[in-house]
């Protein structure tokens, strides 16, 4: 009998099973881990599925009638690959989710800032009074969605494992926001990463590229509608900055749009994002006067360089996202203002290398504290000037760069790494660096 086996019991593969069951599909379920996060809760709902837990049997898979295959786990695994190579389709959640719904997609991938700008365009949809879901790797699998029956738009943040396996993504409109390096522990190099992030022009109506970063341009045949958006003047029909009126405005070609000072994402990223925005939500059709509205009161997300506090001067900022070294300096030069900024860094460096945090720490920290596994692969690359402390727990962290801090000067969590080593997830750490600012605020 024909039967999909699903790879991974986390999130992802439990929607899977849920929706094969809800079709009357017959699956089995495989993963590495002994003990993986859906078991009990697989194991109330499917007591009578085939579940095979520990390293995987290649046997078994080839024989599947296809694997579906969850982000966590490459698919270059050898028992994957075997099928693969046995003919056996590999697809996953999100190519079950596209063959399934028929309604306008904006596809979101990039290094950095896929969820702002995805929870962005969601938000300026719901000020348009469209019916929209947004999922995807941002935390909310995309055949979850399905619940709440379809819907006039989806807005998918898609990471480049799932594009791996997603093979017939057509979406309204598509986006690579930005490519610096992540993942480099799952990906031989920086070509490889950047291919599987091109998925996403696959068959799109509207690509959305980055006017300051080449490697968001489409590198396959391309024949649909390009958009761009960058910092700096655009040309008709592209989306940037222009100085209006002694003021700086986002703009469409030479319409200006809104002032800077109008909307409320901060910082030269803010900016960016909020024209990414624009142009993604354009090419959905959304009307610009939603688009303008939803601006204005888009703060942004949890732990993405938030102000959690200000005391004697010195303004805490969580960044806890900042899970690569294109975050952070994304953070250094976005926060950059008067004062200098103490950054606090380190974690699980996802085997990159972090030179590229020399300069923009060089210009604006006044210290830097790190944490976690690869704390003496960032001293390394530091130059002396810096002060440089390393020290073994997120307290430590930040009373150290409290101590370091002057007035006028922001405390910045930014990691440039993985939570993996110290904490749960990147939230455990931010909701860490909020207990111990919270602690010095409060006890002086
Ligand atoms: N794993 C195994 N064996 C397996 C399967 C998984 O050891 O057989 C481990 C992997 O080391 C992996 C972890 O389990 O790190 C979780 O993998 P999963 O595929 O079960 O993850 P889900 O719970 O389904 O969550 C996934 C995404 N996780 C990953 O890509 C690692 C979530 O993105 C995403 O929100 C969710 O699907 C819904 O789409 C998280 C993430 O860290 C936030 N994404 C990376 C990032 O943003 O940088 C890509
Ligand atoms: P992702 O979902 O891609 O991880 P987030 O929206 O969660 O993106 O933001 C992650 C981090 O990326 C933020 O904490 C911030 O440090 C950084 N960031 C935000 N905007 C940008 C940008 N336009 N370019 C580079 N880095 C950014």
């Amino acid at each position: 009998m024909s039967h999909s086996v699903i790879i991974g019991l986390g999130q992802t593969g439990l929607s899977c099973a849920r929706f094969l069951a809800s079709k009357g599909e017959h699956f089995a379920i495989a993963d590495t881990r002994f003990n993986p996060p859906g078991l009990t809760e697989f194991e109330l709902e499917f007591p009578h599925i085939e579940l095979w837990l520990g390293p995987l049997d290649a046997g078994p898979l080839c024989d599947a009638s296809q694997l579906i295959v969850s982000p966590g786990i490459s698919i270059s695994e050898p028992a994957i690959a075997r099928a693969l190579d046995a003919g056996v389709p590999v697809i996953g959640d999100v190519e079950l989710f596209i063959r399934e719904v028929s309604t306008p997609i904006v596809a979101i991938t990039g290094s950095n800032a896929k969820s702002t700008v995805t929870s962005l365009v969601a938000h300026m949809a719901v000020k348009a009074g469209i019916d929209v879901g947004a999922g995807g790797n941002i935390g909310l699998p995309v055949l979850d969605l399905l619940s709440e029956g379809e819907k006039e738009l989806y807005v998918l943040e898609l990471s480049s494992f799932q594009l791996e396996t997603t093979h017939s993504l057509r979406a309204k409109v598509a986006t690579i926001l930005n490519l610096s390096a992540d993942h480099l522990d799952r990906y031989p190099d920086m070509l490889e990463y950047g291919l599987a992030k091109q998925r996403i022009y696959t068959g799109c109506e509207t690509a959305v590229i980055n006017r300051d970063d080449d490697a968001t341009q489409p590198v396959h045949e391309f024949k649909s509608n390009l958009v761009s958006f960058g910092l700096n003047r655009p040309e008709a029909g592209q989306f940037g900055l222009l100085t209006w009126g002694g003021g700086v405005w986002l703009a469409e070609g030479d319409k200006a749009l809104i002032s800077v000072d109008e909307i409320a994402l901060t910082g030269r990223h803010g900016q960016i994002n909020a024209l990414s925005a624009l142009a993604l939500g354009q090419g959905a059709g959304l009307p610009m006067d939603a688009m303008l509205a939803a601006l204005k009161d888009f703060k942004g997300l949890d732990h993405r360089c938030q102000l959690i506090q200000t005391h004697n001067g010195v303004r805490f900022i969580d960044d806890s996202k900042g899970t690569n070294v294109g975050a952070t300096v994304a953070a250094l030069n976005g926060l950059a203002g008067e004062g200098k900024i103490v950054l606090i860094a380190g974690g699980d460096g996802k085997a990159a290398v972090f030179d590229e945090l020399a300069a923009p720490i060089a210009k604006h920290c006044r210290g830097v504290v790190l944490i976690g596994r690869d704390a003496n692969l960032i001293a390394d690359v530091l130059s002396a000037d810096i002060p440089v402390y390393k020290v073994g727990s997120m307290d430590e962290a930040v009373h150290k760069a409290v101590a370091l801090a002057q007035n006028g000067d922001q405390v910045l969590l930014s990691p440039a790494c993985a939570s993996w080593d110290m904490f749960k997830s990147y939230i455990a750490r931010g909701q860490a660096f909020v207990s111990a600012v919270k602690g010095i605020c409060s006890a002086s």
